[in-house]
């Protein structure tokens, strides 16, 4: 590597920052059971401190997301306690994620439900979400739906787009002007036979519909094994509407695995086409970088060390790409010259650059090791083992 591309991965990672999942340290599983880690967080104050941890080690995680039935029991009022661990672990709040799918009035939805007051309730838990991040100096309040039906025939779908056209309208018009509304697709799970907002094309509509504070986040596990991500990524960006992205990986559906662990080369295409976007007009896209995964097997505070920095990798290695060799490639359609302008930069070690920039920033070389050797695990664990020891782990 010639020193230009080091001060390439240098001037990139300067500005590299991506958000943890708070729920991505506590006791996760499949809907066959969970398997209990005796150093997982439960309360708030582990989450923050956890993430704490990640944030002191990699120095690119300053922001955690919160899911506000998980994160804050007391709702609006809880937003002091959670400014003070803010402050003690130093790590702010992230982006905001109401939970609109686990109450049982969510049955048959909640944006699109039937019933005109569970869509009511499900509107108000999402303005206090909106409230919370207010309080919280969060911009973003990220939505997902659970909503859809499981059998033919028994919804409507129209109007069900209808209701979530007014609600979604009715919730942007509540946020504050420096804050922002992130619409993430899921094309099924729970849903089985029609789920709400399935794809991007009906987000980015549901988005345009809502309001101008309103864009598109990509879980890059929201997508049918065919789907070409980086395509819709590169669309998103064209028309202005993307917000952000869910990392994390699968092998088969939403399996939420650590991102980087089945297909680095379609993290790095996405990677790719913002970085070429960024070339070609100048502009700087705001894209809110988070992780979304369930660290069901592995350790959870090491799963997130090993994704941050993979993240950083596959983020450093993208801005390798020669873009002015690869736009004139593309010109004179000399395909063989375009695709090795993408895979000689894939195939480049970016590792030792990477170690340097953290010694240059004070950080640790290695993370995981850094995190191996500090004995925080050893340290959490005796402090929550037997509080862990009585969660529950089966399904039914
Ligand atoms: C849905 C989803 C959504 C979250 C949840 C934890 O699959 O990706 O982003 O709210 O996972
Ligand atoms: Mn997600």
């Amino acid at each position: 590597m010639n020193s230009h591309e080091t001060d390439r991965i240098f001037h990139v990672l300067e500005s590299f920052r991506i958000e943890l999942p708070s729920w991505g340290f506590a006791n996760t599983g499949t809907r066959f059971g969970k398997f209990i880690q005796p150093a997982a967080a439960t309360t708030i104050e582990e989450k923050f401190s956890d993430a704490g941890q990640v944030h002191l080690l990699t120095g690119i995680c300053p922001t955690m997301a919160l899911h506000v039935l998980w994160d804050c029991p007391n709702g609006v009022s809880s937003a002091s306690e959670i400014r003070q661990y803010a402050r003690q672990y130093g790590v702010q709040p992230g982006s905001i994620n109401p939970n609109l799918f686990q109450d049982q009035e969510y049955k048959y939805g909640s944006f699109g439900n039937p019933e005109k007051t569970v869509r009511q309730r499900a509107v108000q838990h999402v303005k206090e979400s909106i409230e919370i991040g207010l309080r919280l100096s969060s911009r973003d309040i990220s939505l997902w739906f659970a909503d859809g039906s499981n059998y033919p025939g028994t919804a409507n779908i129209r109007q069900r787009k209808i209701w979530f056209e007014e609600n979604l309208r009715a919730v942007h018009d509540a946020l504050a002007p420096e804050q922002r509304m992130l619409i993430e697709y899921k094309p099924f799970e729970p849903a089985f036979y029609h789920t709400d907002i399935a794809d991007w094309g009906m987000a980015l509509h549901m988005a345009r519909t809502a309001g101008h504070q309103a864009k598109v986040l990509v879980d890059t596990g929201h997508h049918y094994a065919a789907q070409n991500i980086e395509q819709i990524v590169a669309w998103l960006l064209a028309e202005n509407m993307l917000g952000g992205f869910h990392f994390n990986d699968r092998r088969y559906a939403d399996d939420d695995l650590t991102m980087g662990s089945i297909d680095l080369y379609q993290v790095f295409r996405i990677f790719h086409e913002i970085h070429f976007f960024e070339w070609e007009t100048g502009q700087r896209p705001d894209i809110a970088y988070m992780v979304d995964q369930s660290h069901n097997l592995k350790g959870k505070i090491e799963s997130m060390i090993q994704t941050v920095t993979m993240a950083q990798q596959l983020f450093a290695k993208a801005v390798l790409v020669d873009s002015t060799k690869l736009a004139m490639a593309q010109k004179k359609c000399n395909l063989i010259d375009a695709e090795s302008a993408l895979q000689d930069a894939f195939a480049t070690d970016v590792r030792p650059a990477i170690r340097d920039w953290r010694d240059s920033k004070g950080l640790p070389k290695d993370p995981m090791e850094a995190f191996r050797e500090s004995g925080y695990l050893e340290r959490i664990t005796k402090e929550r083992a037997a509080k862990n020891a009585h969660n529950v782990s089966s399904y039914a």
